[in-house]
């Protein structure tokens, strides 16, 4: 019994583990059609808990955890989608008609080449990567016009080549900004395609469970 009480305690931990790693990157931008527009990206919490971005950070091809924090995204809600760009917060959301409650973090330096990478990190560990490069196939060429993974499968997948570009009316809520572009910055497409923790819970606890009756029967026939 004392077995089965560490399985089911070991396997609620790694549940934990796993709520704080479902942030994903789920759009960019690398460059734009207007000097009134700005390069973005987008992370989506894809977990049913929130997630404290305190100590996280973004970088590109350099690969350096800490080189741009995320910090000032605080406390990113299940389901929220955020987003990092060139221009400031208040520019971004006024050219992409978004409400003030959608979390804009303006005035990014590390500027994302045609070739490049997002690396996001929570302190030193490595939370997603998207590595992308339109001449080796690996993604759409994203000027002025964003892309998002094509299916389920792409998220968090690091395989570029599984994106799209984005579509007004899209699944992720595709539409144009004030200077023609296309995406979806604050929405995503995928939210309910994560199964709860609780449900991962009950699972686990099931087949633990029947592990455990399986061995006690084995136990009963010996005897
Ligand atoms: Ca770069
Ligand atoms: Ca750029
Ligand atoms: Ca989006």
């Amino acid at each position: 019994m004392k077995t089965v009480k560490t399985l089911l305690l070991m396997s609620l931990l790694s549940m934990n583990t796993l709520a704080h790693a479902d942030v994903r990157i789920t759009e960019w931008m690398y460059n734009t059609n207007s000097a009134a527009s700005g390069e973005f990206f987008e992370l989506t919490n894809f977990g049913n808990t929130a997630v404290d971005f305190t100590g996280w950070s973004y970088d590109d091809d350099s690969r350096v955890a800490g080189t741009v924090s995320l910090a000032s995204f605080g406390i990113v809600a299940a389901g929220e989608s955020v987003i990092v760009t060139e221009l400031t917060a208040t520019a971004f959301r006024n050219l992409w008609n978004l409400a003030a409650d959608v979390k804009v973090l303006g005035n990014l330096t590390v500027n994302l080449g045609r070739e490049d990478e997002i690396n996001i990190f929570n302190g030193n560990v490595l939370i997603d990567r998207l590595s992308y490069d339109d001449r080796q196939g690996l993604g759409p060429r994203t000027t002025g016009n964003s892309a998002v993974p094509g299916s389920w499968s792409a998220v968090g997948a690091n395989q570029a080549s599984g994106w799209v570009f984005t579509q007004a009316g899209d699944e992720h809520g595709g539409f144009a900004n004030k200077v023609g572009e296309l995406g979806s910055p604050g929405s995503a497409a995928f939210i309910a395609a994560v199964p709860e923790p609780s449900s991962y819970a009950l699972l686990m606890a099931g087949l633990i469970l029947m592990g455990f009756i399986g061995y006690r029967r084995q136990d009963k026939f010996k005897l």
